[in-house]
């Protein structure tokens, strides 16, 4: 039997991260659809994203990408934070927009790129440092075109020692977060294609070097709760980027393409305990809103995150485990659907009750006038977008 009791205090301790960029103007690779309203710089992304944490109570850091989010102080950028209500998250590098790049970063095959590469790398570290915060996120588009193009070996030891010049710099309790990704914007090969790369650079890195699964990075079809549970096993699994894909890394709200594959990725993690904060595991979305308005699709996003992490808290373990036992394929199967198809909505509004939150987070925000008043207050300036 699940005691509910306890399902509701782990509900309310849940933590989930959003990310600065998804605040900004974004779009595809055809046109950017700017939005009224929208944050003009780093100060008023947080602004944005404190909203999303005042409506959901679950939200209270804000990884940032340098750099997009680039300021004079980074640690009055950590302060303004704090007079908002959140915390500076993740600190990702950014070695993919500037023209050198076109070859790659760290596994360029021009050692003067490299060393800038590295150099940036190094410079996020001092910026993680500043703002308090304790995990460097690093994702490279690095890779090839064509065959022959370049050598797959010489690029993995490059990838192998940036990583170690990088890892060696970290101050103690910061965690280095190695993402992969199969494809884009590299088609032929990708440094850091699979979580086997990235486990594999980690293991040699140490212990707080560890693998962030960005949902969106797979193939079709790939089985990615498998993965979360390997990693898990080994203590490897850094963290999450959330978001869903229907045909590439499409970044479209989590648990809108399927939520059932949500759900099945956090009952691994409720099976391991790895939900707390004490397991070290980071869950932050990895978003861009090019039509929906950006705020209210946060909102939406840390709900649905919210709602399939109650699902996988309501599954009833011992008897999932006895009909395990038994070799019971129905049963076994049958637990884990009744937990899936529970209705938790009116769980979490009483949850958000006891929390002194509106139980309708999106209804709340959108009677709080929040977006009519960016609309007005933001009206001249330059938004802030990708590649500003
Ligand atoms: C790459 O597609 C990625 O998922 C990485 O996490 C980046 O940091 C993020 O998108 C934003 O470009
Ligand atoms: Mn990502």
């Amino acid at each position: 039997m699940t005691n509910i009791s306890a399902v509701r205090e782990v509900l309310r301790r849940q933590r989930i991260e959003t990310p600065s960029w998804a605040y900004g103007n974004s779009g595809t690779r055809f046109k950017v659809f700017p939005q009224p309203g929208v944050a003009r710089n780093a100060y008023e992304k947080l602004e944005d994203a404190a909203q999303v944490h005042r409506f959901t109570g679950i939200a209270p850091s804000v990884a940032i990408h340098i750099p997009w989010d680039r300021v004079d102080d980074y640690e009055d950028l950590a302060k303004h934070a704090r007079s908002v209500g959140v915390e500076i998250g993740a600190v990702n590098p950014n070695v993919f927009q500037e023209l050198e790049y076109k070859l790659g970063s760290v596994c360029n095959p021009d050692p003067a790129v490299r060393r800038r590469a590295i150099g940036h790398l190094k410079e996020c570290v001092e910026v993680a440092e500043a703002t308090g915060s304790t995990i460097l996120s690093l994702w490279f588009a690095d890779g090839t075109n064509y065959p022959g193009q370049d050598s797959i070996a010489r690029r993995q030891d490059c990838m192998a020692e940036a990583l170690a010049a990088v890892y060696e710099t970290l101050p103690g309790g910061m965690r280095l977060l190695l993402e992969y990704k199969f494809f884009e914007p590299a088609f032929y090969s990708t440094d850091v294609p699979d979580w086997g790369t990235s486990f594999a650079h980690c293991i040699r890195l140490g212990e707080r070097a560890q693998v962030l699964v960005d949902t969106g990075h797979h193939a079709p079809g790939t089985n990615i709760e498998f993965i979360v549970a390997v990693l898990l096993r080994a203590g490897k699994l850094g963290g999450f980027h959330f978001n869903s894909r229907f045909y590439a890394d499409d970044d479209l709200m989590v648990g809108a393409a399927d939520p059932f594959q949500l759900f099945r990725i956090m009952n691994e993690i409720v099976a391991a305990s790895a939900l707390e904060a004490d397991a070290g595991v980071a869950f932050m979305l990895d978003q861009c809103h090019n039509l929906e308005p950006k705020i209210p699709a946060e909102i939406r996003s840390v709900m649905n995150v919210q709602e399939a992490t109650a699902k996988a808290l309501l599954v009833d373990r011992d008897a999932l485990r006895e009909r395990q036992e038994a070799g019971d394929v129905l049963g076994a199967y049958g637990v884990l659907m009744d937990a899936y198809n529970t209705d938790v909505r009116p769980l979490l509004a009483e949850v958000r009750e006891t929390m002194d939150l509106d139980p309708d987070p999106l209804g709340a925000y959108a009677r709080s006038g929040y977006a009519e008043r960016i609309i007005e207050l933001r009206a001249e300036g330059t938004q802030a977008g990708w590649g500003t």
